[in-house]
C-alpha cells in the first residue's frame, strides 16, 4: 500500500527535534513492503500548503498522522496545538482518494479518547506503534475491518529509524543535535509523570551493537557529531548505559551527547565513563530539592542526592543542568526557597523551571487533583490543567520572574516567550551545535537579548 506518515510537529522551541517516533513508524511499514513516504511539517513555511501537494502527488491509501505534543505544559498561558492538528486533519480528509487516516504518538496515547472525539481519525494506535501500525496495515490490504481504537504495548524494540527520509542535516544546522533512542519504558513511580503510561513500566532496552550501528548511519546522513539520547532515565538500568558507552569508546567515535540522568541511583563510574564516551553534558531530572516536595511529586531520591550528583558531575567534567518542577504537590513558599537554596548550592550550568504541573489522566497526581476538588480525573483533557500548590499559587509567577532577574541561566519556558528564540538563532547560524543551554552560564541578559557578539 502507498502509506504517507505525517510527522505534524513544527514546534521549534527550544529547538527542533528531529521526529524519532513517525520516523520508527515509517520504518516498520517501509520493513512489512509498504511503498512509504515521510512528510514532515518541521520546516515547512505553510505546512497545508505543502501537505496539500504532498497528498496530491503521492495519493497515499493510508496516512498516518504522528502527533507529539499537546501543548507546550507552559503555567501561566499554555499553548495549545489542537487547531493546527485539525487543520491538517481537514486537508488530509479533503483529499481525493480519500486515505484511511490513522492517528498515533504521544500526544494521542497520552488521551486516546479526547483526539478520537476531537479528530474523528478512522483508526487511532495509542502507544508504541511499530507492529500495531503494520497489523492494521496488512488487514486493511486484505479488506478486513478493525477496531477504532487499538493499542501497542511493550513491542519489539528492533527496527532502525528511517532516519533516511528525514531531512537531518537541516535538523543539525537548526536544531544543533540529531537523536537517539536506547531503550523504553520506566520502573520508577512519580506522581505525575506521563512517561510510564507511553513507554510502560518494563525497561526494553535495544542492543548496543545495533544503537550505534543506527545512531553512526544517521550521524553519516545529518553530517553531524552531536546527539541527545532520548530516554527517560539513560542511568537506570546501569549496565545498559555502561555498555552503551562502552561500544561508542569501542569505536572511536568522534562525538558529543547530551542526556537525561536521574540524581538518585547513579553508579558509581558512570558519569565518567559517559564523559570518556563523548558526553559533554547532563539534564538532571531534579524537579525539586526540598523533602517534602521530593516526597509528593513521588521521586525515588532526597535532597542530598541532588548536590551529590552535581558534584560527581563537576568532578567527571559533565556541564549540567536541574529540570524543576516549581509549585507542585505539598509546596510550599518553606520548600519553594530550600529548593532554590540546595540548587544555587550545586552552581548548575543552566536550570529550566516548569512552573505548576500538567496533569495527565492515569497519574496519582490526577487522582489527588480529583481527591482535592480541582478537576475530576475524567475531564482532563487536552486543555491543559496544571496542578499548582494552593500555598504557592498567589506568589508562584512573582517569585520566578524574581528568580529570573537573579539568575540569566535559568530558564522558565513558560514565563520567557520568544525573548530566548532570537539569541538561540544567532548562536545557531554561528554554528554553534549542542544544547544551547550550555553556554547559557556564559552570557549576559544584554547578549542574549540579541545586542550580543
Ligand atoms: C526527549 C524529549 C524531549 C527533548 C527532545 C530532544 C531531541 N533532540 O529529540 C526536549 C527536551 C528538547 C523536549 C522538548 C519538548 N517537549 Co518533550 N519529550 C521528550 C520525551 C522524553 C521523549 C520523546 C521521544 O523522542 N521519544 C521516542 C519516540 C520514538 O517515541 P514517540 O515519539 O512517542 O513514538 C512512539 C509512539 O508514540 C508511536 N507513534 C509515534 N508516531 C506515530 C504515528 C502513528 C501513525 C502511529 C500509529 C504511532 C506513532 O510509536 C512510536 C514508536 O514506538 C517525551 C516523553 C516520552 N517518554 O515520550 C517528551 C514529550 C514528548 N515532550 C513533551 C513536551 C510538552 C515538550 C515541549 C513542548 C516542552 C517545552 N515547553 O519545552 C518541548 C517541545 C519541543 C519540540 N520542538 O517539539 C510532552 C508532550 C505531551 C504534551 N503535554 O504535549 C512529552 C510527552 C512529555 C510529557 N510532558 O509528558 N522533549
Ligand atoms: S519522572 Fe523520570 S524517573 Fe520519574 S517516572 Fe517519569 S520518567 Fe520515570
Amino acid at each position: 500500500m502507498r502509506v504517507l506518515i505525517v510527522a505534524a510537529n513544527n514546534e521549534h522551541k527550544p529547538d527542533p527535534v528531529v521526529p524519532l517516533g513517525a520516523a520508527f513508524i515509517a520504518a516498520a511499514a517501509r520493513d512489512a513492503g509498504h511503498d512509504v513516504r515521510l512528510f514532515d511539517a518541521c520546516f515547512q513555511n505553510d505546512p497545508i500548503t505543502a501537505l496539500r501537494d504532498e497528498l496530491r502527488s503521492f495519493r497515499p491509501q493510508v496516512v498516518g498522522l504522528s502527533i507529539r505534543n499537546i501543548d507546550d505544559v507552559c503555567w501561566p498561558q499554555a499553548h495549545s496545538y489542537l487547531s493546527y492538528y485539525r487543520d491538517l486533519v481537514r486537508t488530509i480528509r479533503e483529499a481525493d482518494q480519500r486515505p484511511v487516516l490513522v492517528l498515533g504518538g504521544s500526544a494521542f496515547t497520552l488521551m486516546p479518547d479526547q483526539f478520537l472525539r476531537e479528530l474523528q481519525p478512522d483508526h487511532g494506535i495509542a502507544g508504541e506503534g511499530e507492529l500495531a501500525f503494520t497489523q492494521l496495515l496488512h488487514g486493511l490490504s486484505q479488506g478486513e475491518s478493525a477496531p477504532r481504537l487499538l493499542r501497542g504495548r511493550g513491542e519489539n524494540f528492533t527496527t532502525q529509524p528511517a532516519l533516511d527520509l528525514v531531512d537531518l542535516p537541516e535538523y543539525y544546522q537548526r536544531g544543533g543535535a540529531l537523536n537517539v533512542q536506547t531503550r523504553r519504558g520506566c520502573g520508577f513511580s512519580c506522581s505525575y509523570c506521563s512517561y510510564p503510561l507511553l513507554e510502560g513500566r518494563q525497561s526494553r532496552v535495544m542492543a548496543v551493537k545495533d544503537i550505534v550501528d543506527g545512531l553512526e548511519a544517521g550521524l553519516r546522513l545529518g553530517g553531524a557529531r552531536h546527539f541527545f539520547v532520548v530516554d527517560n532515565t539513560f542511568n537506570h538500568p546501569p549496565a545498559h548505559a555502561f555498555s552503551f558507552c562502552d561500544e561508542l569508546i569501542a569505536r572511536r567515535i568522534d562525538v558529543s551527547w547530551t542526556a537525561y540522568v536521574s540524581p538518585g541511583a547513579l553508579a558509581p563510574g558512570l558519569l565518567e565513563r559517559m564523559a570518556e564516551a563523548g558526553c559533554s553534558s547532563v539534564e538532571f531530572g531534579t524537579d525539586a530539592a526540598a523533602n517534602p516536595t521530593l516526597r509528593a511529586l513521588g521521586k525515588s531520591f532526597q535532597a542530598h542526592a541532588i548536590i551529590d550528583a552535581s558534584s560527581q558531575a563537576r568532578a567527571a567534567g559533565l556541564k549540567f543542568a536541574h529540570s524543576l518542577i516549581l509549585g507542585g504537590p505539598d509546596e510550599t513558599l518553606y520548600t519553594l526557597r530550600q529548593t532554590v537554596e540546595v540548587i544555587e548550592q550545586t552552581n548548575p550550568d543552566a536550570v529550566f523551571a516548569m512552573l505548576g504541573v500538567r496533569l495527565y489522566p492515569g497519574t496519582p497526581l490526577a487522582q489527588r487533583a480529583e481527591r482535592e476538588g480541582l478537576i475530576a480525573e475524567r475531564e482532563i483533557g487536552i486543555d491543559p490543567v496544571f496542578y499548582v500548590s494552593e500555598a504557592v499559587e498567589q506568589d508562584l509567577e512573582n517569585y520566578a520572574e524574581a528568580l529570573r532577574e537573579r539568575h540569566p541561566n535559568w530558564y522558565f519556558p513558560g514565563l520567557e516567550g520568544d525573548r530566548w528564540v532570537r539569541f538561540w538563532r544567532r548562536r545557531r547560524s554561528h554554528g554553534v551545535r549542542g544544547p544551547l543551554w550550555e553556554w547559557m552560564s556564559d552570557q549576559t541578559p544584554t547578549q542574549r537579548q540579541g545586542a550580543g557578539p
